[in-house]
């Protein structure tokens, strides 16, 4: 089985890559570009795990490299499992990359890393209603303290049923081009739908030049055209299902200024 890690650059992708792979590591680089490209065994896997190392990205956007490396493989190679590792000390803004891994139908499991940091500073996550509300299981973790690394890879080995893909337009006002564009891709039988109708409405250039889409483009054009800021739009809809929906399973102790912990 294929596990690819997804996450933000600093939460702790590296150190959880190399704590699974130990020696069985390989470095190389994606195909024609000078990118990492990191594979493993994880070691102690009762069943054959390789593990892949995505380049660490804030968005699956197609504006860098890492962000086209990541995505590409989500969506054309489809690991088995994507472990998509959040961190825990940064949550919000993580989750932020979590909206768009969800809007794939590929099975997700949550590793809430720096644990260890969340606890010193005395914050609360409350995982089991963050975990109910992604539609994911969390397994909390400290990459850097090899702590739940087992429990992590036992979810991930039984964590291989497709989900429903996150649809964060209902109620809002791009849920009838949302809706327009999922029932034409839909309707044609294309793979991640929901994915590609969200990115066509972020104006996703890769997206919208792919061989799939290009047939379509007067149809898609119909509706993008009464639709010129919905990029804008759909990341204050990111950011708003962050806020309203996932921000109260966090509950910070710490105020901004102050360093004292
Ligand atoms: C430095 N807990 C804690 N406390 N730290 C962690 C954990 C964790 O669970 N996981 C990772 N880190 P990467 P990406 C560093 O390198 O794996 C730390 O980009 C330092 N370096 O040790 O590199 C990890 O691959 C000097 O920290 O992330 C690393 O995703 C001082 O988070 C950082 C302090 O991890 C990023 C930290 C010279």
């Amino acid at each position: 089985m294929r596990v690819a890690l997804v996450g933000n650059p600093n939460s702790g992708k590296t150190t959880l890559f190399n704590e699974l792979t130990g020696s069985t590591a390989k470095v190389g680089n994606w195909p024609g570009v000078t990118v990492d490209k990191k594979e493993g065994k994880y070691k102690k896997a009762k069943t054959p795990m390789d593990i892949i190392d995505l380049p660490g990205v804030y968005s699956l956007s197609p504006y860098t490299l890492e962000e086209v490396i990541a995505r590409d493989y989500i969506i054309n190679e489809k690991p088995d499992v994507i472990i998509n590792i959040i961190d825990g000390t940064n949550l919000e803004r993580n989750l932020y990359l979590t909206t768009q891994i969800l809007e794939t139908d590929i099975p997700v499991v949550g590793a809430l890393n720096m644990m260890d940091l969340v606890e010193k500073n005395k914050d609360k996550i409350n995982v089991d209603e963050l975990s109910k509300k992604l539609g994911i299981p969390l397994v909390q973790i400290s990459a850097l303290r090899a702590t739940n690394i087992k429990d992590l890879m036992e979810v991930v080995a039984t964590a291989t049923t497709k989900r429903k893909p996150l649809n964060l337009f209902k109620g809002t006002s791009l849920d009838k081009p949302f809706h327009d564009l999922y029932n034409l891709y839909s309707s044609k039988g294309f793979d991640q739908p929901v994915f590609k109708a969200s990115k066509t409405l972020e104006h996703d250039e890769k997206i919208l030049a792919s061989d799939e889409l290009k047939p379509l483009l007067a149809d898609i054009k119909k509706v993008t055209d009464l639709n010129e800021d919905s990029e804008a739009d759909i990341a204050d809809i990111r950011y708003q299902y962050i806020e309203t929906e996932l921000s109260g399973s966090l509950e910070k102790t710490r105020v901004l200024g102050d360093l004292s912990t």
